[in-house]
């Protein structure tokens, strides 16, 4: 009730709509809307309410719950349903404990705290609260294994175009899972399958994004960045706004990457915002230095070194730049 009210009020976001009108779209009483405004703004919201005009949505506060988050999305089924967490050790592993028990796809986990957020190979990943996105969801695909692990490189594009959307920042991906910016990771992406021999039950994709942190820990500071320390001073992000963005972004990948049997369709994307593109890397583990060329329809690194071009899986190893992280 509350996120249909709060999605009319966006709806005519600054004007005002009266309680019978909304009354007659919902079905309930001027007592109930009444609550739910009431509601709305302890949670922050801030609702005008005037006799004869009836309410006007005048600012949402950033808000990962899932109202906000409803009232922002324009997906099919990408967030049909939201699980929303103050605190939560990782959003990968609710998603995976939802899944076991028969969650439907497009299931999303958001929460305004990690306290175990995880990144690839058991990896911390920094997650504290108020300030970035941490969130995952559900996929049941019917392909195989070998195809799942190629939903990281739909997802990175799909991340790295929503937040050039909502920012206008030069978003760029470092292969396979990082966005960056200048040359600092402000996106990472987790995703984890549970498999059968050569079928998916099912797939988690998790994402974090730094949105408003200001500092990061030490370990991380060299590396990591936000969102808000590449925008003019003061600018905030609204962060539920970008992950309505990511959904509609992903939706619209997502669909071209099931509707062909390899990443064909995305590889020039793709491509076009590869960090690594043309770049001297280092492989690890090993230390092997090679060139990155690009990327084939698998979604593999194609790098060249003396003995030629090959292709390297992100499974395998990881890369960095020669001068450092990228
Ligand atoms: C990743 O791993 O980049 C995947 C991160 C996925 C996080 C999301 S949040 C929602 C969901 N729930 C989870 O528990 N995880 C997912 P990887 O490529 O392995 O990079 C991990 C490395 O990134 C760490 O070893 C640090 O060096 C660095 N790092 C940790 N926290 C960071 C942060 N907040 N921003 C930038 N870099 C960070």
């Amino acid at each position: 009730m509350k996120t249909k009210i709060l999605g009319i009020l966006k709806e005519n976001r600054n004007e005002y709509v009266s309680g019978q009108d909304i009354g007659e779209r919902l079905g309930v009483t001027r007592n109930a809307i009444w609550k739910a405004v009431s509601s709305l703004k302890e949670m922050g919201y801030s609702i005008e309410s005037v006799t004869n005009k009836g309410y006007r949505l005048t600012y949402c506060p950033d808000i990962l719950c899932s109202e906000e988050i409803s009232g922002e999305l324009k997906t099919r089924w990408w967030g049909n349903e939201i699980l929303y967490f103050d605190s939560i050790d990782s959003t990968n592993n609710e998603i995976k404990r939802q899944a076991e028990k028969g969650a439907r796809e497009g299931l999303l986990a958001i929460a305004e705290q990690q306290t175990a957020g995880r990144g690839r190979r058991g990896k911390e990943w920094s997650s504290p609260p108020g300030s970035g996105i941490w969130m995952s969801f559900l996929l049941r695909p019917d392909i195989t294994p070998y195809r799942a692990s190629q939903i990281t490189i739909v997802t990175a594009l799909a991340a790295a175009n929503a937040i050039r959307n909502v920012t206008g920042l030069n978003t760029l991906i470092k292969w396979p899972n990082d966005i960056v910016i200048d040359g600092k990771k402000v996106t990472g992406i987790l995703t984890e399958m549970s498999t059968e021999i050569d079928s998916v039950s099912y797939v988690v994709v998790g994402i974090g994004i730094n949105v408003n942190t200001e500092s990061f820990p030490p370990e991380i500071g060299h590396i990591a960045t936000s969102l808000v320390n590449h925008l003019p001073e003061n600018t905030r992000v609204q962060r539920s706004g970008l992950v309505a963005a990511f959904g509609s972004e992903f939706e619209r990948l997502y669909d071209k990457f099931l509707a062909c049997d390899d990443l064909s369709p995305l590889k020039a994307e793709y491509e076009a915002r590869l960090v690594n593109i043309g770049r001297e890397i280092i492989i690890m583990p090993g230390e092997q230095r090679a060139k990155a060329l690009g990327i084939n329809n698998d979604g593999e690194l194609l790098v060249e070194d003396e003995q030629g071009v090959k292709a390297i899986r992100s499974g395998e190893v990881s890369v960095r730049g020669v001068y450092g992280y990228v």
